[in-house]
């Protein structure tokens, strides 16, 4: 009640110098005085945390490309593929777990490279100690345009500032109400080798250069330099740099140390651009690099050009584009308002005790939505595991790519939620993927096709990381995360009906993934097709001994992918018309992969025999796969689907961040929405910024998910749960509020997208359905189902009951949208 009125309070001052008044705003009341307090913005190239302070304002600065260590090396590990027989013989025959760890690790190659900070921009104005009043600051999720505004001595200042994406450039307009009242100074510094000089023009330039390696956090040998710069191996590290560019009204500019100096001013435009010698993930980013300082010169004499407006107007027309794509509005009947005003730290604080609130939680997921508009833009890599803002050297994980869940996991949202585009960072770079993982594949197995393992980088790397023995295999030696993201591939395609992408894109991916599993199967002495080695990430089980053990052979998420990867490309090769002898073949080997099992205690089995799991509660819970994103589990065969919620239930609902937000999405569906729910409250338990090393995930001041530390996937993967919870299609029809928890009692949703190539509006009331509207993209048949009957307006086409709903068939024109009704 404390924190409600103090809030309360805060909005009478406030109020005066809000700029809008939207629901779909973070804002606070005090500067960020922690990372997980400043506010993100991005365009999938440039990303900042905006800190807000007063006399010294931080803009901690990224460029999306900018990492350690250059393209992949080949032949690191020219012996590996001699242990992979000798890893065989000790599970197969011998079923001698001990050894096979042992031998596993001989198959590993080096580690992944590190995503790195570029810079921070400093902004001091000095105010000789004055204390501010009404201090605020804001990120909206309209317009992605950050503001602060707080007044000193008198006088108002304010701050906007947005990242356009067309223009490739920040912008930041600081004004004073007074004529003349800013004074400030900007300073660029990095953590990276770097100096600054001057155009001369009221510029600085920053230019650096990035380590040739930075090892992981987790991985610390005795005597060896963690961060080493300079040419060792034949390729030097990346060149980056940044300038900041500043126009003023009133008062005088000038360079002095590298510093720019504003006196006097009534207002400033600073211009931020950025650019690396990043040239593609198989080329050296020094030797072969783009010429960065050609790039950044031409980035910001391009912005120069435009006005502050005209920049704005351009940033805005664009970000609303995608961002508007959907609505969402939930109500339980009851005025939740007041928690509107209070700043978004305390209300989140207020929730996470219990307090309703639904505007927070579909805040939540647009805060997913926004989040994915900003770091993941075509032509750009693919959002990594802080999405594209990092400030440490040394981030958690090398802040890269893990594919054993999270890369993909940031994907989630992207085609439900209606932000296609935005996948298309992951789809392309899977090529590379791709060619690195033909390499891999056959230097480290003697295999065809392509693979790729749990972790991955810029450079596209594939193979087994560890430093050739020192990773766990439990997590570095599983071999199924290039096949796992094949199904974003084809996923793409299900949604969009792009058959050229799918044809020219996807399939020689999709095929590539299945060539190298062909490969990898072996026979067991049943005749099933295992994987041999196997682990189940990350989870060790007691062998008969009682002894924690990884390796094994068929581990349910392995035979699940597998099964996965093959259904997708016999599809896509229908589709195509192509490929009848291979598809032939995936079939009969889908039909002798090492099958789904239910276990002792009614749970589905995640090793190949049931064994008990070291850790009940493990955050991962791998062979939950097949229920989703896979689709093998579902109320179509109810033996495995009960069993998939036993195992739930089991595991129970702690955990990361991130393993709350794949609950969410199972409970959706098991067709449990006040389990989704409860998940979803779960995810945004307020997470104090310093929240310690205790592995309870939620949600940070600035609404960033808490593994901890920082990572992104847990608010993709909340936002796509929420989506999933609603509308799910994959199971060939579309199935209208599947998992609509009790509290969301009216509400509605617009714009979501559909398997099938479908654009869908849902409106309920009172917990039911109540109008639906369907947008045919493609002209496909359409298939409803829903708990209610429907009819289709201006028609006689009604439902007709099934075994647990209604089901309503029609056919489509391309372009043209349908209504349904309720009977
Ligand atoms: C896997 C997970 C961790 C973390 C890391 C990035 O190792 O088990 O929880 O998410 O990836």
């Amino acid at each position: 009640m404390k924190i409600f009125l103090t809030g309360l309070l805060t909005i009478v001052s406030y109020c005066s110098f809000s700029q809008q008044n939207s629901a779909l705003k973070l804002w606070y009341n005090k500067p960020s005085s922690e990372w997980v307090e400043a506010l993100p913005l991005g365009n999938g190239k440039m990303g900042s945390m905006v800190f807000g302070g007063v006399e010294e304002e931080l803009l901690q600065l990224n460029e999306s490309t900018l990492w350690s260590g250059g393209p992949v090396k080949g032949n690191v590990n020219p012996e590996a593929s001699s242990y992979l027989p000798l890893v065989r013989k000790a599970l197969l025959q011998d079923e001698n777990f001990t050894e096979a760890n042992q031998l596993t690790r001989k198959m590993q190659g080096l580690y992944s490279q590190s995503y790195l900070p570029m810079g921070d921009l400093i902004i001091r104005q000095e105010f000789n100690g004055a204390k501010p009043s009404a201090y605020y600051r804001d990120l909206n999720l309209e317009d992605a345009v950050s503001h602060t505004s707080f007044t000193v001595n008198g006088v108002n200042y304010k701050r906007e500032i947005f990242i356009s994406a067309p223009d490739n450039v920040m912008l930041l307009r600081l004004s004073s109400s007074k004529k003349g009242a800013l004074t400030l100074n900007i300073a660029a510094k990095s953590l990276l080798q770097y100096k600054v000089s001057s155009t001369g023009n009221n510029e600085i330039i920053l230019s650096g250069k990035a380590p040739v390696n930075v090892n992981p956090t987790y991985y610390n040998p005795k005597g060896v330099e963690p961060v080493t710069y300079g040419d060792t191996t034949g390729c030097n590290g990346m060149r980056f740099q940044y300038r900041v560019h500043a126009e003023h009204t009133g008062g005088t500019i000038s360079i002095e140390d590298s510093l720019i100096r504003v006196k006097n001013a009534s207002e400033v435009l600073l211009y931020v651009v950025a650019a690396t010698s990043f040239n593609g993930y198989d080329r050296c980013p020094d030797r072969e690099g783009k010429d960065e300082n050609k790039l950044a010169a031409s980035l910001m004499s391009k912005a120069l050009k435009k006005t502050y407006p005209q920049l704005l107007n351009t940033h805005l027309l664009d970000y609303r584009k995608y961002f508007n794509r959907v609505a969402f509005q939930v109500t339980d009947g009851k005025d939740h308002s007041p928690l509107q005003l209070i700043p978004a730290d305390e209300r989140l604080k207020v929730y996470a005790k219990g307090a309703p609130d639904p505007s927070l939680e579909t805040l939540y997921f647009q805060y997913g939505r926004y989040l994915l508009i900003s770091s993941s833009r075509p032509g750009g890599p693919p959002a990594n595991l802080q999405g594209i803002w990092n400030k440490e050297l040394r981030a958690p994980w090398s802040s890269n790519y893990t594919i054993n869940i999270n890369t993909q996991m940031n994907y989630w949202p992207a085609e439900v939620t209606n932000l296609s585009e935005m996948h298309e960072p992951l789809l392309s770079w899977l090529k590379g993927l791709s060619e690195t993982g033909k390499v891999t594949a056959r230097e480290f197995y003697g295999a065809g096709g392509w693979v790729a393992h749990h972790n991955s980088d810029l450079w596209a790397i594939s193979n087994a990381v560890g430093d050739k023995g020192q990773g766990d295999p439990v997590w570095a030696n599983w071999a199924m995360g290039g096949n796992w993201l094949t199904r974003h591939l084809y996923e793409h395609y299900l949604y969009t009906g792009d058959k050229q992408f799918l044809e020219k894109k996807a399939y020689p991916l999709m095929k590539g993934a299945a060539e190298f599993t062909l490969d990898w199967l072996v026979e067991d002495k049943n005749g099933y097709l295992v994987t041999a080695p196997s682990t189940s990430p990350e989870n060790l089980f007691k062998d008969s001994k009682g002894q924690e053990q990884g390796v094994s052979i068929a581990t349910t998420m392995d035979m699940s992918i597998i099964r996965d990867l093959f259904s997708n490309v016999i599809a896509a090769s229908e589709k195509l018309g192509i490929d009848k002898a291979f598809r032939d073949t995936l079939a009969s080997k889908r039909g002798k992969l090492f099958p789904l099992r239910i276990g002792s205690k009614g749970q589905l089995l995640e090793w190949y025999k049931d064994f008990e799991e070291t850790d009940m509660h493990h955050r991962h819970i791998s062979h939950m796969y097949g229920l989703y994103p896979g689709t093998e589990i579902s109320s179509l065969n109810p033996e495995f689907f009960n069993a998939a919620k036993k195992t739930l239930e089991l595991r129970g609902d702690e955990g990361t961040g991130w393993s709350k937000a794949w609950k969410i999405n199972w409970w959706a569906r098991l067709r449990d929405g006040d389990h989704a729910y409860k998940l979803i409250r779960d995810l945004m338990n307020y997470v104090e910024p310093n929240g310690g090393k205790s592995r309870v995930g939620g949600t940070y001041p600035n609404f960033f998910d808490a593994h901890p530390p920082f990572q992104i996937d847990g608010n993709f993967a909340g936002t796509a749960g929420m989506a999933e919870m609603l509308l799910q299609s994959h199971l060939g029809y579309i199935d209208l509020l599947p998992a609509l928890p009790k509290v969301w009692t009216n509400g509605s949703i617009t714009g979501l997208r559909a398997r099938g190539g479908f654009e869908v509006n849902i409106k309920w009331k009172d917990g039911k359905l109540n109008t639906a509207l369907i947008r045919s993209l493609l002209g496909s048949d359409c298939v409803i189902h829903s708990a209610l009957p429907l009819k289709l307006s201006g028609t006689a086409v009604v439902s007709s009951k099934t075994a647990d709903g209604y089901v309503l068939s029609f056919k489509t024109l391309k372009g043209k949208s349908y209504q349904l009704l309720k009977v």
